[in-house]
């Protein structure tokens, strides 16, 4: 295995690539964790999503950010701390920090390494005043407790759906380490993608421009670079669809032939057709999300909905 071969390679994160790996492509079926799709080349792929008029999500997601940090300061009037997992470019975060006048620290938490460090020395550059402190961990793991004084008011900021991508048992063990590492009166502002509409959904992961299909197929891009994989990218094609039953879009990459992939010494081996189930993206009815939030120990506050071109919504709630 090339471990250590790229100089910007963080070991560990690689490691757990790499263990994550070889356990999802014995598997049958064959799957492998969506949090892999994001070393640089795919939070780069991901911000380029972002922007393309079949994915509402950020789209929308930012109107109601914009529209709601008037009403978020009544709600937290002396909100002093903002933790944000799974933070990507922070471009979202930036409506936040400019509008709450009280706020002092920016914790943005990322698995992304590079992507993380760069979003953090833009922020300082404009945001100058702030104390940002960012954090290369994987928040799926239970993450450290906050260093800071009891008194100070903090919101966990957690948008674009990233809990969609979790089974609902991940999704509560997530809310449940959320709720640990903020502490009591903690806040947690959380967008939750609701929209059922088949076509809607099935537009936003088929994008015409196909940067989705590239972004799935980074996972096996970076399995080549990193773990000295064979993949030929081209003998797999992207395929999303909305699994109603079930209430998500999965994407999967499918295998156009037979065929036999090397990984290190190790053979595995893929039928015409099979495929390596690479993301979930779960779409919550309101009253399933706060149902569920409040078992993980977080009362409902307040949700903002779109009502126009989706059924997205912000929801604000209270650590218990
Ligand atoms: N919050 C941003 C980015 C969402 S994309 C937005 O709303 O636009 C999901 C982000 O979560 C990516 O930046 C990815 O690198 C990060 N991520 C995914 N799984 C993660 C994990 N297990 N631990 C830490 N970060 C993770
Ligand atoms: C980060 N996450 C919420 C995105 C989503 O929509 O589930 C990731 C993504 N997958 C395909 N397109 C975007």
């Amino acid at each position: 295995m090339n471990i250590g071969r790229d100089k910007h390679i963080n070991l560990e994160i690689q490691s757990a690539f790499a263990t994550d790996t070889f356990h999802g492509l014995s598997q049958i079926p064959k799957s492998l964790p969506c949090k892999w799709f994001y070393d640089e080349n795919g939070s780069r792929l991901f911000e380029a999503i972002t922007k393309t008029p079949e994915y509402y999500l950020t789209r929308v997601e930012t109107m109601l950010l914009l529209d709601l940090v008037s009403e978020l300061i009544e709600f937290i009037p002396h909100m002093a701390a903002v933790i944000e997992p799974g933070s990507g470019s922070s471009i979202k975060t930036r409506i936040l920090l400019e509008s709450q006048p009280k706020l002092q620290r920016y914790v943005p938490i990322d698995i992304s390494e590079e992507f993380l460090f760069e979003a953090a020395r833009q922020l300082r550059h404009d945001f100058p005043a702030l104390k940002i402190a960012p954090l290369v961990a994987d928040f799926t793991a239970p993450m450290p407790a906050l260093t800071l004084d009891a008194e100070v008011e903090r919101m966990v900021f957690f948008p674009g759906s990233t809990i969609g991508n979790f089974t609902p048992e991940e999704a509560k063990q997530l809310l449940r380490n959320i709720h640990t590492m903020a502490g009591k009166h903690a806040w947690l502002l959380i967008g939750v993608d609701m929209t059922q509409d088949e076509d809607i959904l099935l537009a936003a992961y088929n994008d015409v421009a196909g940067l989705t299909a590239q972004f799935n197929k980074n996972i096996l891009v970076r399995a080549n670079r990193e773990l000295g994989a064979d993949f030929d990218p081209t003998y797999f094609s992207h395929r999303a669809y909305f699994n109603k039953r079930e209430r998500r879009v999965e994407m999967h990459l499918v295998s156009e032939k037979n065929q036999e992939v090397k990984i290190h010494r190790q053979a595995f081996y893929f039928e015409q057709g099979e495929s390596i189930h690479t993301e979930n993206c779960y779409k919550y009815s309101r009253v399933d999300f706060e149902l569920f939030a409040h078992e993980c120990g977080w009362r409902f506050e307040h949700v903002w909905t779109d009502q126009q071109e989706s059924n997205f919504g912000i929801f604000l709630l209270k650590s218990m």
